[in-house]
């Protein structure tokens, strides 16, 4: 039999944990970056233990050279999202990708398990470049809501300390918080619109002062201390009286404003530089 050099063979997997979750991470923040609201709440990636690795391969007898082959999810991503409806949204900005291709799908959310796991895992393919050329492996990617993963980390660890056999009275607990999750996303998913222009707006409200302060900086290495104590304390006015239209209306005003100085600016140093040719 030959031996498993682990450390080597599960080297391109962190790899791919590594970049994945960078990937999905960028996409979040581009998503932020343009005011959309982003269905990745967060991200997280591991590659299995070397114990689970071998656990799983005499659980389904897989012979050491069909490893990586058949055991699906040695490298893991796991996506969160807040409602069931960005699970799918999820799902299809995956598919579209062109450094990812599906494998195959396991639904559990309308094919729930019978432990009443729900999950949407996509097992795709993925090429890591590595000091030995490219490799393409397997990932397992886990798409679910924070309430499916509350239930579902829960559940793993009961399963890790009874061994796989949970006791009957813990079982039909478990059971019963499953259906519990069903119905919170289901009453997550009915204000969903609502929670969705709220944290819009608190994104909005963010922006606008990210920039506010900004322009307020940039105008500071322009014009008079005085005259940028009086804008501030136009900002700080306006910002306390919680009104975001108004907050708008004054990031328009200052950017007319900066753009003003700005043009002063540059015909002042014009004309420095007339002078001295
Ligand atoms: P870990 O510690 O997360 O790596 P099988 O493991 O045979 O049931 P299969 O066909 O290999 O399943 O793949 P499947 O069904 O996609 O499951 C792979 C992973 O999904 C599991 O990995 C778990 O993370 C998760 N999962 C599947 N079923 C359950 C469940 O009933 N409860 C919980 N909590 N998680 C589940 P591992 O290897 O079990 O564990």
């Amino acid at each position: 039999m030959d031996i498993i050099m682990w450390h080597k063979v599960l080297s391109p997997y962190v790899m791919a944990v590594d970049e994945l979750i960078l990937k999905f991470d960028s996409l979040r923040r581009e998503f932020q970056e343009q005011g959309q609201y982003c269905p990745i709440e967060h991200v997280t990636g591991r590659v299995k233990s070397i114990s689970s690795i071998l656990d799983k391969m005499a659980k389904k007898n897989i012979p050491p050279e069909k490893m990586e082959e058949q055991v699906e999810d040695i490298a893991g991503i796991r996506i969160i999202c807040q409602f069931t409806e960005d699970i799918s949204r999820v799902a299809s900005l995956i598919t579209s990708r062109t450094d990812i291709e599906l494998v195959e799908i396991k639904d559990y959310i309308r094919n729930q398990k019978q432990s009443g796991y729900r999950s949407y895992h996509m097992v795709v393919h993925y090429e890591v470049n590595t000091i030995n050329g490219p490799k393409k492996i397997l990932v397992e990617i886990q798409i679910r809501t924070m309430a499916m993963d509350f239930w579902a980390t829960t559940e793993h660890s009961l399963q890790y300390k009874y061994k796989g056999q949970i006791p009957e009275r813990v079982g039909s607990r478990l059971s019963n918080a499953a259906d519990a999750i069903i119905s919170l996303d289901s009453e997550m998913s009915s204000v969903r619109d609502e929670i969705m222009d709220a944290q819009l707006s608190s994104k909005l409200r963010y922006n606008l002062v990210e920039d506010i302060v900004n322009t307020i900086e940039s105008l500071y290495r322009m014009t008079s201390k005085r005259e940028v104590e009086k804008i501030q304390e136009e900002f700080y006015r306006i910002y306390q009286s919680g009104d975001v239209e108004e907050l708008v209306r004054y990031h328009h005003q200052l950017d007319l404003i900066a753009q003003a100085y700005h043009a002063q600016k540059n015909r002042v140093d014009e004309g420095i530089k007339i002078s001295e040719e």
